[in-house]
């Protein structure tokens, strides 16, 4: 059975204090649940990755980073490494969200290469894509989806998708408060699903959990949650506060 996960990407957002504040009433959010088969991370920013570590310790709450860079050391002024984030002992990063593909001009190649880093390192990838409005209104949101998945994780052996999870996120419901419909979601995980199957088997594409990203919030996530090929999510905005992520947690 395939995992189900809640993710919070706290993006560019909270203090060291405030981070570990929000990590404290989230370990209590989640001590009071029984979790079966589902897994809930924080994504902090880097510097307050450790705190934050250091804050959920002893609970079930795993902490991620949101980004890394595909070298393994060297002459890269302000970048972090895979090594170093599983030298504080982290265990998966987030790499391809639309915000770094749209504002730093990460494209699939290099996509591809911080994935190979990242599982080089042991670390699981959360790999994001998601299609524009104007792709979405011309119907070429399964070609530029299909394409981003391809080209940023089909070069992998299949022994390497058990450290994959895959995060579908539109571009056109980022922050925007709009949200694919759950049929929306459903449709398109389906179709990620059937093309990993191609390319891989079908015991991979049943087991590779795929999370939705866009504007989820409590009063939207169950319904989202409660398609077949939506396995969890990845969460902006509502992850800021313990309340609506605790919601959401309970949500799945
Ligand atoms: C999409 C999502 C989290 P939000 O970026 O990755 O953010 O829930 O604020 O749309």
């Amino acid at each position: 059975m395939r995992s189900k996960i809640v993710a919070g990407n706290w993006k560019m957002n909270k203090t060291l204090n405030e981070s570990k504040e929000l990590a404290n009433e989230l370990k209590t959010v989640v001590s009071g649940l029984t979790l079966e088969n589902t897994r809930v991370i924080v994504a902090p920013t880097f510097v307050n990755l450790t705190g934050v570590s250091e804050t959920v310790e002893g609970s079930v709450i795993e902490v991620a980073a949101q980004n890394m860079h595909q070298a393994e050391s060297g002459a890269y002024t302000g970048e972090i490494s895979g090594e170093m984030l599983k030298g504080i002992g982290l265990n998966s990063v987030i790499l391809g969200h639309s915000e770094r593909r749209a504002y730093f001009g990460e494209d699939d190649a290099l996509l591809a290469s911080k994935v190979d880093a990242a599982l080089k390192n042991n670390l699981e990838v959360i790999f994001c894509f998601g299609e524009e409005l104007e792709d979405r209104k011309s119907g070429n949101h399964f070609n530029v989806v299909g394409s981003q998945v391809k080209n940023g994780l089909f070069h992998l052996e299949a022994s390497a998708w058990k450290n994959i999870v895959l995060a579908y996120e539109p571009v056109w419901a980022i922050g925007t408060g709009e949200t694919a419909s759950a049929e929306q979601a459903q449709e398109m995980h389906a179709f990620i699903r059937s093309i990993v199957e191609k390319q891989y088997d079908s015991g991979i594409a049943d087991s590779v959990s795929i999370l939705y990203g866009g504007s989820v919030k409590p009063a939207n996530a169950e319904e989202i949650f409660s398609k077949p090929d939506v396995d969890g999510g990845l969460i902006g905005g509502a992850a800021l506060k313990s309340e609506d992520f605790g919601a959401i947690i309970k949500a799945i």
